[in-house]
């Protein structure tokens, strides 16, 4: 049975309560999130043996973010707690988030600069003792986002592993507020020979050199639908390029008008590709929706789930996050997700 570990940084998250924004707020809730935390809780809630590594300083906000994962059972045990001497600013990092509703879209404000994760320096670290024992790991594009140190960081956790034999699942996750486009490029350009499962870049972008992708040309990106890709002659050049990929996957959100929203899913895997079945719903809170969809899909590769099961399941674990306040995706068991993969919502009583 699979061993799951994730490595990145969690922090905490203000949010103005009932949708409010943040200049008329007199309070903030707190909550926890960062989308490797966010993948493990949710393996962790699925039933998955789960870990999670950081660095965060050794104060109450520290310990609170570790709490929250190990209350969720999530393996917290080599999770550094940082001293002022080793992080000097001593900072978890902070992130606000003003809900959008309907029609007014989200907001976030990063306060994340100086934390213990990009403080902290990993160069001694054992990375070799980190991932023994351990079948998967995860990491994300907002990592090496943070700072040089992150991305060495990174670089090496991805070589030990393809060394020792781990699956690398990679969601390119690009934050344009934390670095730009070319940085992002030419990182995860870096990180795509150590990696089998790819969420979140659209490859097309990432690897086409030609074009002008400053200008956001990137979000859009290739739908990866079947059509599209069997026409596309640079997207089977990539796959070429880089024969390690076994699944591209990503989900598609269409807002029809301010509320009601819908979700699909395209995957390519091992050379064939597979669209998922359309969800339609409301959005109670779509941050972490991106990493639902990631760990739906790692936890039905991880069960051996044929294909469509696996896309399905995925796309029915990030529906089912959207309607879910805060970052994870807080499920009881696979069941629930299965449920609504059948687009069963029938109460159960
Ligand atoms: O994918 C969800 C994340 O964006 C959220 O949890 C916060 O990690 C975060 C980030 O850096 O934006």
């Amino acid at each position: 049975s699979h061993k799951f570990i994730t490595i990145g940084e969690i922090m905490l998250r203000l949010t103005p309560p009932n949708y409010e924004k943040i200049r008329m707020a007199s309070a903030f809730e707190a909550s926890y999130g960062g989308s490797e935390a966010n993948i493990a809780l949710a393996l962790a809630n699925l039933g998955i043996d789960s870990t999670f590594f950081t660095a965060v300083p050794n104060n109450s906000l520290g310990k609170s973010a570790v709490r929250l994962l190990r209350s969720n059972d999530v393996h917290c045990t080599p999770v550094i707690l940082t001293t002022p001497e080793e992080t000097p600013s001593h900072r978890l990092g902070t992130y606000y988030l003003e809900t959008g509703y309907g029609i007014r879209a989200s907001k976030v404000i990063y306060d994340r600069k100086h934390s213990a994760i990009t403080e902290y320096d990993f160069s001694s670290y054992d990375f070799d003792n980190l991932l023994e024992g351990f079948t998967w790991l995860h990491l994300s594009g907002i990592t090496p986002a943070l700072g040089e140190n992150c991305r060495e960081m990174i670089l090496k956790c991805l070589k030990t592993a393809k060394e020792k034999g781990l699956t690398v699942s990679f969601d390119g996750n690009f934050r344009s507020t934390l670095w730009t486009w070319e940085e992002a490029r030419e990182f995860c350009t870096k990180c795509l020979p150590y990696v089998d499962v790819l969420f979140g870049i659209e490859p097309y972008h990432l690897w086409k050199e030609e074009g002008d992708h400053s200008k956001g040309d990137w979000k859009d990106g290739l739908p990866l639908q079947p059509d599209f890709m069997q026409q596309d002659e640079v997207f089977w050049k990539f796959v070429e390029r880089y024969p390690n990929l076994k699944c591209i996957a990503r989900h598609v959100r269409y807002a029809h008008n301010g509320s009601e929203n819908s979700l699909k899913a395209y995957m390519w895997y091992q050379g064939h590709t597979y669209e998922s079945k359309l969800f339609t719903f409301n959005i109670l809170d779509r941050v972490g929706g991106g990493d639902a969809f990631a760990s739906g899909l790692i936890y039905a590769m991880m069960k051996g789930n044929k294909p469509m099961d696996m896309v399905n399941f995925a796309v029915a674990s990030s529906a089912l996050k959207h309607t879910i306040r805060g970052d994870a995706n807080i499920t009881d068991d696979a069941a629930a997700i299965q449920n609504l993969m059948n687009m069963n919502y029938d109460i159960k009583r």
